[in-house]
């Protein structure tokens, strides 16, 4: 089987980081071909330096990435074909997609089929993930063309059964066991000191609309000591202010109250896995990052990718009832409470919320042992489409 993956990068790096890891789960865990179009080249890089960002075609990991060029060039569309995120594929490559169905029999018809590349192929539209409860009521759910024969299929992400499941490769999770009982070769496959024992580490990765410098401020007023890695990226301008510096960069180290801050590399994707399984509590956000840190089996706190009309707080509040199920009613409001103004701007109480880690820890480590549960969204996405491809009707 061959797909193709298109992938177009709106901002920041969660279109492409879900689409590389998927591409390369499709070659590595089902031996798929996979080609994977990004229009945006040096964000894959960002998260992959073995790609080159001047390359028009390369084979990085199994996959072979391309730049997505308009109009593509002309070629045989793939057996399965990933819209991911609604992201339009190119009109000549959809043209190239419709059926060749011949009313003529047997072997004249076989030969057309061949002459046009196989007659049956399956189109999906990736969504985003939510965990609002709708996502079940339409996941998979079919949308024909409006004037081709073609019918394209919603394929959701989610966190129930009824749902596209979520990323996770084999092994994933017992590497990440393996590691988390040797903290000190996990802080040294990060190329990173290991934290003294009374020393609380936190990851942040977070974008600049987040109220950074109240955040810092409640880690600096904290009653233990903390150490926050920051990588390079969009919070290093608040950082730099809130620090009183006219900027910051990799390596440097701000010390103040009981925080001590210092920025990170913006690290390959798999180191950055990493880093959310070593630290003792991960901030996150977006989409890829978020589901990570989940695997992490540790507490986190999401800052959800802002949409119009505050759309995004009922997606959080989805999230936050699922996720909050089993735990303690004191631990659930602290939770709530700094999610909330973490995502909103308000005012943090670092104390109020860290008062409840053991329970929060605990917990997080349920939660990602329940979603291990579910089947990963890669085996679903390829028996879903192979269910499509071996199904009587043409047109699916
Ligand atoms: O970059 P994001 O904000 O991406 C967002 C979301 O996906 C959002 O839903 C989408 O609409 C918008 O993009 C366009 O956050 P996200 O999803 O966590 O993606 C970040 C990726 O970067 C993820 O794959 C992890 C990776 N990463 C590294 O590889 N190294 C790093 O050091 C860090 C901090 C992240």
């Amino acid at each position: 089987m061959r797909w193709d993956i298109f992938c177009r990068v709106i901002d920041n790096y969660g279109d492409i980081g879900v689409c590389w890891r998927l591409a390369r789960q499709l070659v590595a865990e089902h031996g798929i071909a996979v080609r994977l179009w990004v229009d945006n080249v040096t964000s894959l890089q960002r998260i992959c330096p073995d790609v080159d960002a001047f390359q028009e075609v390369q084979n990085c990991r199994g996959v072979e990435v391309r730049r997505w060029t308009e109009p593509l060039p002309e070629l045989a569309p793939a057996d399965v074909v990933i819209e991911a995120f609604g992201c339009e594929l190119p009109e000549n490559y959809v043209a190239a997609m419709v059926p060749t169905v011949s009313h003529s029999t047997g072997q004249a018809q076989s030969r057309l089929s061949l002459a046009r590349g196989k007659v049956k192929r399956v189109w999906i539209n990736l969504e985003y993930l939510s965990a609002e409860q709708w996502v079940e009521g339409c996941h998979g759910l079919p949308s024909p063309h409006p004037y081709l024969p073609m019918i394209k299929h919603f394929f959701f992400p989610g966190f129930t059964p009824m749902t596209g499941g979520l990323l996770r490769e084999k092994g994933l999770l017992m590497q990440r066991d393996v590691l988390q009982h040797n903290l000190a070769e996990l802080w040294c496959q990060l190329d990173l000191p290991l934290p003294i024992s009374s020393e609380t580490t936190i990851s942040l990765f977070c974008y600049d609309s987040a109220p950074i410098s109240n955040l810092l401020d409640a880690w600096a007023a904290s009653t233990t000591a903390i150490r926050c890695l920051l990588p390079e990226g969009k919070a290093l301008g608040q950082a730099a202010n809130w620090a009183g510096r006219t900027g910051l960069a990799v390596g440097d180290s701000v010390q103040r109250g009981n925080l001590l801050l210092q920025i990170i590399p913006f690290l390959p994707q798999e180191h950055y896995d990493l880093l959310l399984w070593a630290c003792d509590c991960n901030f996150v956000r977006g989409e890829d990052s978020f589901v990570r840190a989940q695997w992490a089996a540790r507490p986190l706190i999401w800052q959800i990718y802002p949409q119009q009309e505050n759309v995004h707080q009922i997606k959080l509040d989805a999230f936050l009832y699922r996720y909050c199920q089993g735990l303690a009613e004191e631990a659930v409001a602290a939770l709530c409470t700094f999610h909330h103004n973490w995502n909103s701007g308000g005012c943090l109480d670092w104390n109020d919320f860290w008062q409840h880690h053991a329970e929060l820890q605990s917990h997080a480590a349920a939660w990602a042992g329940q979603l291990a549960q579910l089947t990963d969204l890669a085996s679903n996405l390829v028996s879903f489409c192979k269910n499509k491809v071996s199904s009587k009707n043409l047109n699916f």
